[in-house]
């Protein structure tokens, strides 16, 4: 008897907790935040792949529909490196943190603004892929310098907003991850990396 009380109890109290979460939705895009999670999408981003198509009219949420293009123009930035799990950070003589980075380095006199990021994840076991499109709002590269991007879930200045549920978080699967840089006026630079397999390490 004491335990089917229990039981109806913990059913009661986990049928509130599914109403509760079902009806959150952080970003207002009409997929409630634990559906976002089953989709595989972003809770805190109305467009996911940022494609400019909402989440819920989008048939690839996850993937651009459109192509992306590449910025041309003077050559005039380069990507020094790209920092994955289990990467050794020559730079900074320390292993790389979980999250996406990517190092510019600034060649000119000039400060470079006007960034869009467009990466690819790619699962080598499953297949399955991933593409993004993110624009740097407020990053300038200053002149001759060199500065970092940071894709994670971080609210902070050079940090862009990365997908929670996506390949790169939940996959334990080695993958392959391809990043293009563009700067309008200025010629797009590219990089491809691969992450080792395993989860993404709280601890770094
Ligand atoms: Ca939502
Ligand atoms: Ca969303
Ligand atoms: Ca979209």
């Amino acid at each position: 008897m004491k335990k089917r009380v229990l039981t109806t109890m913990l059913l009661a109290s986990s049928l509130m907790f599914a109403q509760n979460a079902s009806v959150k939705d952080f970003d207002h895009d009409g997929i409630p935040n634990n559906s976002e999670k089953i989709l595989g999408t972003n809770p805190y981003n109305a467009d996911t792949d940022g494609d400019g198509i909402n989440d819920l009219k989008d048939k690839y949420p996850l993937n651009i529909d459109t192509k992306f293009v590449k910025s041309t123009g003077a050559n005039d930035f380069k990507i020094r490196e790209v920092l994955v799990e289990n990467n050794y950070d020559e730079v900074a003589k320390k292993d790389a943190s979980d999250h996406l980075e990517i190092i510019l380095q600034n060649k000119s006199a000039k400060d470079i603004s006007n960034f869009t990021l467009f990466y690819k994840i790619v699962d080598l076991k499953t297949g399955a892929t991933q593409s993004y499109i993110l624009p740097l709002k407020g990053f300038i590269l200053k002149a001759n310098a060199k500065k970092s991007i940071h894709i994670d879930t971080k609210k902070a200045k050079n940090h862009f907003g990365a997908n929670p549920n996506s390949l790169y978080y939940n996959s334990k699967n080695k993958l392959k991850v391809f990043v293009t840089v563009n700067a309008k006026g200025y010629e797009a630079q590219s990089m491809t990396i691969k992450k080792d397999a395993g989860g993404t390490e709280v601890a770094d």
